[in-house]
């Protein structure tokens, strides 16, 4: 009996797992698994959720025997301030969560001898820099991680590159692209729908929703000058939609910048007051997570991805704010 071809999502009760969800099932996406340590409370979408870890093979076994593969968004990760308090479990599941799900794209591709797709989302803390930076930082620069969830993404992105083109290079059975790993090293993300958890980026997330929950004031974990890359959620899915869409030929790496704009976190707030005029600031520096942000680039070069696939953000900081966080939290506000 011949198994029934699906599309494979990690993490999918995550921030950028249900955001996906909602993107691919819009997009005619058919048979979406999903598969997250809580129950997903939304199901109509999809054509099964699987209740569980990654890094239970029984689970990654029975996916590969019941199904064909057509391509794997694998989104479980524990984010950067989570992994800081566990960074042995952080390693667990960032990196052997990912080669569990390496393996079972290449035993699918073995089996079916077509590539497997494979989507990982990388992160700007692959980068660690020493000093302050001139230029928008490119993909091959300043790769020296400082935390634990930037050393276990960048090891997964040189485990996917391998695997895509070195897997078994020294025995008969060698065949180069039975993983077609491609890969987004993602900024700060803000979403309307959801709060991020366990990020170091959460800031400014974190701020928006606080004023738009009519909280007088946001007390903030880095210092006002803070600058990092940020972009809002629905440009990160339709990023990782149009990777995924694009033919391999076109595509001349496998790793890829992309972003949106850098404000500071003064100049957040100041927009912010545009529309919550009374919402307040003020700062509690917690000095480690401060470090972590500053040894992360404020600006990223994104010409590879603009080149390679034509990726650029519909959304800058003005429009973001005007088409997108205000008008769905103002609805939020009135309806609730
Ligand atoms: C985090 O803060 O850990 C993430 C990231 C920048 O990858 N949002």
């Amino acid at each position: 009996m011949s198994r029934k071809q699906i599309i494979l999502i990690t993490g999918a009760n995550g921030e950028m797992g249900k955001n996906l969800i909602a993107y691919l099932s819009k997009a005619g996406s058919e048979n979406i698994v999903t598969l997250d340590l809580q129950p997903l409370e939304e199901t109509s979408t999809i054509y099964r959720h699987i209740t569980g870890s990654i890094l239970d093979q029984q689970i990654i076994d029975d996916i590969n025997a019941d199904y064909e593969i057509k391509a794997i968004y694998h989104l479980a990760a524990m984010l950067s301030t989570k992994s800081e308090y566990d960074p042995f479990n952080a390693n667990q599941v960032n990196v052997n969560g990912t080669l569990k799900l390496i393996d079972l794209a290449i035993k699918q591709g073995i089996t079916t001898n077509k590539p497997i797709q494979f989507f990982f989302p990388s992160s700007i803390a692959v980068y660690g820099l020493n000093t302050s930076q001139a230029d928008p930082i490119k993909e091959s620069e300043c790769l020296f991680p400082k935390t634990i969830y930037g050393m276990n993404k960048l090891y997964c992105e040189q485990l996917g590159v391998y695997f895509s083109n070195n897997y078994h290079r020294l025995t008969k059975d060698y065949s180069p692209g039975l993983l077609d790993f491609r890969s987004i090293r993602f900024p700060g993300l803000i979403s309307v729908t959801t709060q991020p958890t366990g990020g170091t980026s959460d800031y400014l997330p974190e701020m928006l929703h606080c004023a738009a929950d009519n909280h007088a004031n946001y007390n903030c974990f880095v210092n006002k000058d803070t600058r990092l890359p940020f972009m809002i959620m629905p440009d990160a899915i339709d990023a990782i939609y149009k990777l995924m869409s694009v033919q391999k030929s076109y595509l001349k790496n496998q790793i890829y910048n992309i972003s949106a704009f850098s404000p500071s976190v003064e100049e957040f707030h100041n927009k912010i007051l545009n529309y919550y005029p009374n919402f307040n600031i003020t700062y509690d520096v917690e000095p480690e997570r401060q470090k972590m942000v500053d040894g992360w680039p404020s600006e990223v070069c994104c010409e590879q991805a603009l080149y390679d696939w034509d990726w650029k953000p519909n959304y800058s900081l003005d429009n973001a704010f005007s088409e997108y966080f205000i008008p769905y939290l103002k609805s939020k506000t009135i309806s609730t």
